[in-house]
């Protein structure tokens, strides 16, 4: 395994890492054809709403985001062990303590029609709509959750590229302009392979760019928090009480005992 300590220091320094083609080709497929099995199952419909991912009932909806699926190990119990990888949950060990939790394991799938994902970040969970209409934006010096894309195709001009402003723990937690902004001064444009982990401290703002290949563009969405960090909004309900004969996803569930 990789040395750890570099992409957890940098989650710290500047609010993110890039962990390039850490998911297998052969996972990356057999991940994406199950999420498309999915969207299959629910009719294909029109990936974006003007609906939070937060909001609804259903395991399935879409949202500003894309089609997102919430809980995808309740859907897909079979993905539990192509779910998460060794180094990853090293790195996050590092940054957020020994004994961090996964709070939510999602998928996302979006195609053209998905306009720019304004910026925005994840203070408190899966949402951060509701900082939106706030100026209090609460302060952690220390990681309290980190939100992990798993990207299942190449992060591209085409497939749409992934802003990210990357912050240092003292850094302003309010936007720095204004969230719908296309580009921000000092963002960085994160492009890398298939089957790359982008590590998200959860105040780091980041936005998307629209695709412009026809191809459905799909990801994981993972959030992990140390213990002691506030519940999270949208918590994966599923996941207090999975049981998995898989070790690594067992090792970061609440009920690991
Ligand atoms: O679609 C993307 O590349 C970014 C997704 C994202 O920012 C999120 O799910 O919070």
């Amino acid at each position: 395994m990789n040395d750890v300590r570099a992409p957890a220091e940098e989650i710290r320094r500047r609010g993110f890492t890039v962990l390039p083609a850490l998911y297998p080709e052969t996972w990356v497929r057999t991940l994406r054809t199950a999420l498309e099995a999915v969207y299959d199952a629910a009719g294909r419909p029109p990936t974006v709403s003007s609906g939070h991912v937060v909001d609804g009932a259903s395991d399935t909806t879409p949202t500003a985001a894309g089609f997102a699926v919430r809980q995808i190990l309740k859907v897909r119990p079979d993905l539990a062990p192509l779910l998460l990888r060794d180094e990853m949950v090293a790195v996050l060990r590092a940054a957020l303590g020994e004994d961090m939790v996964l709070e939510i394991a999602g998928g996302l799938l979006s195609e053209p029609s998905r306009p720019f994902f304004k910026w925005h970040n994840h203070i408190g969970g899966i949402d951060d709509y509701r900082w939106e209409k706030r100026s209090d934006y609460p302060r952690s010096e220390v990681p309290q959750r980190v939100l992990v894309l798993v990207y299942l195709q190449p992060i591209t001009p085409a497939l749409g590229s992934l802003l990210v402003l990357p912050r240092t723990s003292s850094d302003p937690i309010a936007p720095p302009a204004p969230i719908e902004a296309r580009h921000w001064d000092g963002e960085v444009v994160v492009e890398a392979p298939a089957g790359t982990a982008v590590l998200l401290e959860q105040s780091t703002w980041h936005a998307a760019l629209p695709q412009t290949t026809d191809m459905l563009r799909m990801l994981l969405g993972l959030y992990f928090a140390s213990p002691s960090a506030p519940p999270g909004a949208g918590t994966d309900e599923g996941l207090l009480t999975l049981e998995t004969d898989v070790p690594l996803l067992r090792s970061v569930l609440r009920n690991r005992s």
